[in-house]
């Protein structure tokens, strides 16, 4: 790797060494103006004496990709080279001033015997044995990539709103070619639509997207040369589940909104990464909800909030939207700072408008192009358009935890009054909290189920405060934080008549879904304390379930039981220890109970979710079979299992095979299709990754760690690849009762694979170590063994820096 790089003095920097990053490279050779120089080389970078003025540094140093198993910086997946530099992988391909606020023009020169050769910008010359690259976008290193293998390319072309040609590709192994229309199609609907919704216009000449086997997570926005994870880009009817379609739409979306969001203007240093990963997932979750309705997204990402972002915030790993220290960068590719950031931009949205919130992006793209920017700027540019005091809201990125949010209600002479009260519980490092803004969404209905109050934005900014509703001819029932306007916990208990009252009527898709989720809670809790379900429960759910009028996606949505882990957390809020195989026991009698329950309609629901005709991954589709399937799993627990073999036997689609195996596994039964399963799909690694992940996943408690176990015996266990240990080793930790089994094997199982891979590839192994982020909510037998694990993982010799901060952290 030869790098010529041309210096000139920052006349406002203060002056201090020329210090260039590296790290595991092999300098051959240094000059200045083409003179030899002999730098000081350590571990982590290079010094060197240097000119006073302008001057060109170059260096030849030699690295190894076939040894790279980190995948940052260069590294060979299956005979292709391609790179990852965020967040501080360039500094291993060459030493470089390896920060996000340090921007410069790349030309790139390729020389390989490989056919296809890739980097980024618009194609300058190329011949046999080379190719060159120009990069007009002045960027941060950590945008670079390269890209040289064997690849096919499925092309399109794309006329932008002021009418220039780019020429896009998604490039891929030979053989996969005819699994590329999806993300093509995705890709030209984000860029038509980040024009119409932002008016950003993309800037070369050309987009390509590389399709990786071996990538630690699942896409990287590097300028024009979008590199993803294979499971992120490549889908086919026979071989792609609806959730695999919608996942690649959103992730294509997400790393091609990072064009304007991220690489035209991008962060100051990593303390900022929210400012460009918050946007860019509240940006890509806009563009999902317009696609597939606004409704569904919404339940969707609080589900998700609330099971993994709620859960961080609430343990050992809470910190900040902006954290305020870190070890290692990559330990903060966080649930925090991305989905957490999304929301505060969500609220700021709420609080604006949406007028001014376009005002304000209008502003933030004129003022800040070509910056290395701040959430201070952010924030600024919002200020600046609406005339709006941020001070307070600038807590959202200050402050960890998430707010709990109080109400008490009083009722008298047609005025009906909310107090509300917040509380922000202490958090690592964070004993004290100031009150924060937080809209809260309110509407209220009469007794008739009529609205009386359409929503209005409730602005708590004070520890408590009254709201008044005047002029009511009855008491109201609220229906509060709609459309979950807050990433907030409401501690109020809905009675049951008025959760069945607000799930038959309220007209905010978000509450009337979430009614149904408190009397499903309310059902748990009672197993859970060894009571009887409260019999209205079904009744009510049926009669939703009955409303043809509602979107099957949404009742699809109305049948989903909130999840293990948000039971869970909820019983340690309220002081309980945690036990998860009681958790998971409840779950499951909840979930007879309800096929008991909604029995008689079951079938049809099913029967709606066949949908004719070739696989379409339209939302309307996608929506019918999400509720059928969800109705197979239900009625698998009473019918023997005979619609969900039929449904497997006679499935033309990996919809509908992955669902109807699901049902069979989740009851114990499915071992013959597991088999034939397998048997079909060897040789496709990404539906193999399914058949790993499934079976652990899907595991009775007593058997999940021996069948991870097992599997990781199977000769298709590749470790080192990121997909293939996920599928054994993060499904144990989505299986709660499975991976917390009373004897500790699973803490045993998993710590003893997290040393072997941390010498491998450190960023998976911190990654997956927050499987033991909710060790101390458990009781005293399962706490001990996991701290046991946690201490022995920490005192081997040679950790990395990654699991190192990570282990310390959840010991606190
Ligand atoms: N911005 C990208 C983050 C990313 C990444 C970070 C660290 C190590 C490897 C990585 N691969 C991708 C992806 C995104 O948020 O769009
Ligand atoms: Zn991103």
């Amino acid at each position: 790797m030869t790098s010529r790089i041309r210096f000139r003095p920052n006349p406002e920097a203060r002056p201090g060494p020329f210090f260039l990053h590296g790290e595991d490279l092999r300098l051959v050779e240094a000059r200045i103006d083409g003179r030899p120089v002999q730098p000081k080389v350590t571990a982590e970078g290079l010094t060197c004496d240097v000119p006073e003025g302008e001057f060109t540094w170059e260096a030849v140093v030699e690295n190894d990709p076939e040894a790279n198993t980190r995948l940052e910086g260069l590294y060979l997946s299956r005979g292709m080279y391609c790179t990852q530099c965020e967040a501080e992988g360039f500094r291993r391909i060459t030493y470089y001033p390896d920060r996000p606020d340090v921007m410069a023009v790349f030309d790139v020169r390729i020389e390989s015997d490989l056919p296809v050769l890739l980097s980024n910008g618009n194609p300058g010359t190329s011949g046999p044995g080379f190719a060159e690259w120009h990069d007009p976008w002045p960027k941060p290193a950590y945008l670079f990539a390269l890209v040289a293998g064997e690849l096919v390319a499925h092309r399109d072309r794309f006329t932008t709103m002021s009418g220039r040609h780019v020429d896009l590709a998604v490039w891929v192994r030979p053989g996969d070619e005819g699994k590329c229309a999806w993300a093509m199609e995705s890709l030209k609907a984000s860029m038509k639509w980040d024009e119409d919704t932002y008016g950003r216009e993309y800037d070369l000449d050309v987009f390509n997207i590389v399709a990786v086997d071996d990538f630690n997570m699942g896409a990287m926005e590097n300028k024009g040369l979008n590199i993803f994870n294979s499971s992120a880009v490549l889908a086919s009817p026979e071989t792609a589940t609806d959730a695999d379609y919608e996942r690649i739409e959103a992730i294509v979306a997400h790393e091609y909104f990072h064009n304007w969001t991220g690489n035209r203007i991008t962060c100051r240093d990593w303390f900022q990464l929210s400012l460009k990963e918050g946007l860019t997932v509240f940006r890509d979750a806009q563009f999902s909800g317009d696609l597939r309705g606004h409704g569904v997204k919404r339940i969707q990402d609080a589900v998700d909030l609330r099971a993994r972002q709620f859960r961080e915030d609430n343990g050992p790993l809470a910190h900040p939207v902006r954290p305020e220290s870190f070890v290692e960068i990559n330990n903060f590719y966080t649930a925090t700072v991305y989905e957490k950031g999304a929301e505060v931009i969500g609220m700021l949205k709420r609080l604006v408008g949406d007028e001014g919130y376009r005002k304000a992006l209008d502003l933030y793209f004129e003022r800040h192009d070509g910056d290395a920017a701040t959430v201070e700027d952010w924030l600024r540019v919002f200020e600046d358009a609406t005339g709006r005091d941020l001070s307070q809201f600038k807590l959202w990125y200050s402050q960890s935890g998430t707010p709990r949010v109080k109400v008490e209600e009083a009722w008298e002479d047609g005025r009906y009054r909310l107090d509300l009260s917040q509380v922000l519980p202490p958090t690592p490092g964070q004993p004290e909290k100031k009150p924060m803004v937080i809209p809260v969404a309110v509407g209220l209905l009469n007794p008739n189920g009529d609205e009386v109050q359409p929503t209005t934005v409730l602005e708590l900014t004070e520890g408590r405060q009254s709201f008044t509703f005047e002029g009511l001819a009855s008491r109201p029932v609220p229906s509060i934080v709609r459309g979950f306007s807050a990433p907030v916990i409401l501690e109020r208990e809905a009675p049951e008549e008025e959760a069945a009252f607000l799930l038959a009527h309220d007209t905010d898709d978000f509450n009337r879904w979430e009614a149904g989720q408190a009397l499903a809670r309310r059902a748990i809790r009672a197993r859970l304390d060894g009571r009887d379900i409260d019999a209205g429960w079904a009744p009510s759910l049926l009669a939703a379930l009955r409303d043809d009028g509602l979107d099957p996606a949404y009742r699809a949505m109305l049948l989903a039981l909130p999840s293990q882990e948000e039971t869970a957390q909820a019983l340690w809020d309220e002081g309980r220890r945690v036990d998860p195989l009681a958790i998971w026991t409840a779950h499951e009698e909840i979930r007879d109970h309800l096929a008991r329950g909604l029995g008689d309609i079951l079938p049809a629901l099913h029967d709606q979710g066949q949908v004719q005709g070739p696989y379409s991954p339209d939302p309307a589709s996608v929506g019918r079979r999400a509720l059928g399937n969800a109705a197979l799993r239900l009625l698998t627990r009473t019918d023997g299992g005979v619609r969900a073999r039929a449904q497997f036997a006679g499935a033309d689609d990996m919809t509908q095979s992955v669902a109807a195996l699901s049902a069979l596994l989740a009851v114990g039964l499915g071992e013959a299709e597991l088999q034939q399963f397998h048997d079909r799909w060897k040789g496709e690694r990404r539906v193999l990754d399914k058949w790993f992940g499934l079976q652990v996943s899907l595991a009775r408690p007593e058997a999940a760690v021996a069948t991870a176990e097992r599997l990781t015996t199977h000769p298709l266990f590749d470790w080192k690849n990121p997909n293939r240990f996920r599928s054994v080793l993060g499904a144990l930790a989505m299986n709660p009762a499975g991976f917390h089994d009373p004897s500790g094997a699973g803490y045993r199982f998993l710590a003893d694979w997290l040393i072997r891979l941390d010498a491998a590839n450190p960023l998976m192994a911190a990654r997956m170590s927050g499987a033991f982020e909710t060790w101390r909510r458990l009781e005293e037998g399962r706490q001990s063994k996991a701290r046991a694990e946690l201490e022995r993982i920490r005192g081997t010799p040679g950790l990395s820096r990654d699991l190192s901060e990570m282990v310390g952290r959840l010991l606190g």
